[in-house]
């Protein structure tokens, strides 16, 4: 099965800036060299299968109005293996290498455990034909743990001690296949894991819960010889009033908390970092900065809107912050930039998933060739060190290698007299930004 979901869509190309083709690529140029490595290298682009394959297109004040003609809308194992070929062709006429699943969304859930098993190692039978006709590669696996109604108290932080063991079973199985698939990752995002009201909450008690649940998770990963990373990925809200892995901070605490640092690292979706009052630069940076930038859900929300909208990312100032943190750490090794983004209610048409994926590849590559510049430039890099070189030598080092203590530092303030500052300089800053983009 092959070429029959999108007939009237050739293979996407990239045309230059010049083009007016909206099915071309203005700015991605997948074999490009910036910096030393390929474009593709530096993006690594996955594709959300719920979103491209499943989301009905919904609100919460209308059913869905996707038209997916490839879909017969069935929960039949044959309509979920036929939408694996759909998606395969989506995803390569895009040129995008990776996909990102939940055992739900890519085979059903059935009346027994068993069954739900059975039809999901159907489905990893076709998409494993697909990965090896394709080469396209799973980015991560994760299980979802939030719509079926057993988890409406959430899955490790239930309060109910069967609906944990399920939940174990059901990530379990997701390994699994995660790891039949040759997953580079596995995801953990909290779906209900929080609480709608500490009324009827030991939170101390969930938060332990959750604790003993990674770890067994961990210990099943060694098991099976799974070396990919875990990753955490931080929600403040929706669909629970508060989430207990609310942004990047508080993950890394619970993590550490927990013992469980070296085995996770992030994956940060940009609209969850603004839902909890976040740029995604400031959360890029805390993940950065604690050695655990993992993997990337690329897309962008609406100021105006304030839910998850899981918009395409278009904002070039948005790509370009992004860019910087992912080449200051060295780029991804097994992350890569996941579009967990859906196209608006009213972008119904199958060509509508090309447009979108489509713009925010291009988006990103201009933000990858816009940080690239502001990094060979070196002024920026340049002023920031600058600020801080007064840990350089003298005291500063002193404090920075340890080796003084109040007593120390109030003699050399006595001494010193007023301490004095630099300007912060953020308009020039502001300013040398904008000249690259
Ligand atoms: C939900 C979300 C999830 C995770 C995977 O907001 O982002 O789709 O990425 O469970
Ligand atoms: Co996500």
């Amino acid at each position: 099965m092959s070429d029959e979901f999108f007939p009237e869509i050739p293979k996407i190309q990239y045309e230059g800036p010049g083009s007016k083709n909206p099915l071309s690529f203005k700015h991605y140029n997948a074999e490009e060299i910036v910096g030393g490595k390929s474009m593709k290298d530096h993006f690594r682009f996955g594709s959300a299968y719920w979103h491209t394959m499943r989301n009905g297109l919904a609100d919460p004040f209308g059913g869905p109005t996707a038209e997916r003609p490839w879909d017969d809308g069935s929960d039949s194992v044959e309509n979920a293996q036929k939408r694996v070929w759909a998606m395969f062709e989506f995803m390569q006429k895009c040129g995008i290498e990776y996909y990102c699943f939940h055992d739900r969304d890519v085979a059903p859930e059935c009346a027994t455990l068993e069954e739900s098993n059975a039809a999901l190692d159907a489905v990893a039978d076709e998409l494993e034909k697909a990965q090896q006709k394709t080469g396209i590669k799973l980015l991560w696996g994760t299980a979802c743990l939030f719509a079926h109604k057993r988890y409406n108290q959430g899955a490790a932080t239930s309060p109910y001690a069967d609906v944990f063991a399920y939940a174990a079973a059901q990530v379990k199985k997701a390994m699994d296949v995660t790891h039949r698939l040759g997953g580079e990752g596995y995801t953990f995002w909290g779906g209900r894991e929080g609480y709608s009201t500490l009324l009827n909450t030991d939170l101390g008690r969930e938060l332990n819960h959750l604790g003993r649940f990674l770890h067994m998770a961990v210990d099943y990963k060694k098991k099976i010889g799974f070396t990919g990373p875990f990753y955490i990925e931080p929600k403040p809200r929706e669909p629970s009033t508060h989430q207990y892995d609310s942004d990047a901070a508080a993950c890394l605490n619970f993590l550490r908390e927990h013992g469980l640092m070296e085995h996770f690292k992030l994956n940060l979706e940009t609209n969850h970092a603004t839902l909890a009052g976040h740029s995604m630069w400031h959360e890029m940076e805390v993940a950065a900065a604690a050695g655990a930038l993992g993997s990337v859900d690329a897309n962008t929300g609406d100021e105006l809107i304030g839910w998850d909208t899981d918009q395409f990312p278009t904002d070039i100032y948005l790509t370009t912050q992004m860019m910087l943190v992912i080449l200051k750490t060295g780029g991804f090794t097994t992350g890569g930039l996941n579009f967990d983004a859906k196209v608006r209610r009213e972008s119904f048409e199958p060509v509508d998933l090309f447009h979108a994926h489509i713009g925010g590849m291009d988006a990103f590559a201009r933000g990858l060739k816009i940080a690239h510049a502001i990094l060979e430039d070196g002024r920026w890099e340049a002023f920031r060190k600058e600020r801080y070189s007064s840990f350089d030598s003298g005291i500063g080092a002193q404090i920075e290698a340890g080796t003084v203590g109040f007593e120390e530092l109030e003699a050399y303030s006595l001494e010193n007299g007023q301490a004095n500052t630099g300007s912060g300089r953020q308009e020039m800053l502001e300013n040398l930004i904008n000249e690259f983009i």
